[in-house]
Parts: structure tokens; sequence; C-alpha cells
């Protein structure tokens, strides 16, 4: 038993679900993965038994639960500090918090246009309105991150916010929203990261919305 269990949901769909799973493999920390089918009939009771918030992902951990992406990524940062899940540098630490909570709470358009379906690709929407002005505003982000810190990833190395846009890379991908070089770059990246992949494979690809 590694301590901690993770309840994601399926992996093809869950866009949410990825982000905490991801960082902790980036992590590298060993946890149990509990599957719920979110396309289940049953899927409102099976995850009360995990959560009563009624959603995933949530974690278990040293009789603790912890629930929501960004508090469950804020809590392993906090376990595994040597890995800095955070960038050190205070301002950059809080650019890194505030584009983080801009993808958590934001984004209604891309998310509903584009929902997550890691295995699929569909031709692209028609970039108008709200859904051009959220595309164009997280390339805006991205170029921001990667023009101040230099890349690799969005703070150099992977924080948190490479995890909390993790599903935006995979929906770019799926509806082949184009990108300049750079981004797309980053976007490659990540995709070719070996958690990234295990997650892929892990996608069944009959689970879409
Ligand atoms: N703000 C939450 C959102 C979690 C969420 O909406 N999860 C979806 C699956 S990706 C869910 O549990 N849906 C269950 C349902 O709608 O019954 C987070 O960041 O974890």
């Amino acid at each position: 038993m590694s301590g901690f269990s993770l309840v994601i949901g399926n992996k093809n769909a869950s866009s949410w679900s990825l982000r905490p799973w991801l960082l902790m493999k980036e992590a590298g920390l060993d946890f149990d993965e509990l599957l719920v089918d979110l396309f289940s009939e049953n899927r409102r009771r099976d995850i009360l038994q995990h959560n009563p918030a009624g959603r995933v992902p949530a974690l278990r951990h040293d009789g603790l639960l912890v629930w929501d992406s960004l508090a469950i990524c804020e809590y392993i940062a906090e376990q595994v500090p040597e890995k800095k899940l955070w960038p050190e540098d205070r301002a950059a630490r809080a650019h890194a918090r505030s584009v983080s909570a801009e993808m958590h709470a934001g984004f209604p358009n891309v998310r509903g246009v584009m929902p997550m379906a890691c295995l699929q690709a569909y031709r692209a929407p028609e970039l108008e309105g709200d859904l051009l002005w959220e595309v164009g505003r997280i390339r805006q982000i991205w170029q921001d991150c990667l023009d101040a810190y230099g890349g690799p990833f969005l703070f150099g190395g992977f924080t948190i916010s490479d995890a909390m846009f993790a599903p935006v890379v995979s929906r770019f991908r799926t509806y082949q929203i184009t990108l300049d070089a750079p981004l797309q770059a980053y976007a490659d990246r990540m995709l070719q990261e070996t958690a990234m992949k295990e997650w892929f494979e892990g996608c069944d690809p009959a689970d879409v919305q």
C-alpha cells in the first residue's frame, strides 16, 4: 500500500481526474487508483461512496479525504516539497497560482464545445465569439509563461500549472486547434511525457460524452 488512493473517472473523458493523476505521476508518487464509471447510471451512488461532494477526483491519504483537483494538487505539493511542484520564486509562484486558478475556474466554452476525448480526433470547431476568445487567452497564457521562464514547461520544470493545462493540451490535439511553433512544441512536450502516454494507454475510446 502506497498510502495514497486517488479516485478518478474514465480516463478518456475525465479532465479533472487527469490533473492530480498526472501531477502525482510526475512527482514519482506511488498510489492506488480507484476508478468510477462516470457513464454508469449508478455513478452518483458510486462516487458518493468515496466523496460526499459527489465529484471525482478525490484523494485519500493518512486518514484524510481531499477533493477537488486543485486542492489535491496543493496537498500533493505540500507532501513532496523537494519536487517543487510550485515554482520557488515568489513572483513566479504567484503567476503559476493565478493561471492555475484561472484554468480551474474558467474557460466554460472550451469545456463545453470541446469535451476531453483523449483518443478521438475530431474536426476543429468554428472558432468564433467566446470560444475564440478563450482559445486566444490560453495561447496568450502559454506564450507569456514560455517567454518569461524559458520552458520547456510553463514555469521551467513541471509544476501544478502544467497539470492544470494538461487536459487542454489533449483537447487541442483532439480538436486540431492550431498553435504557433513554440506553443505546439510545448504541447508536444506534454504529450510525449511518459505519464501522459500512460494515461492515454488507460483510455477506452468508447468513453465519450
Ligand atoms: N471542480 C472540481 C470538478 C470535478 C468534476 O466536475 N468532476 C466530474 C468528472 S470530470 C464529476 O465528478 N462528475 C460527476 C457527476 O457529474 O455526477 C474539480 O476540480 O475536481
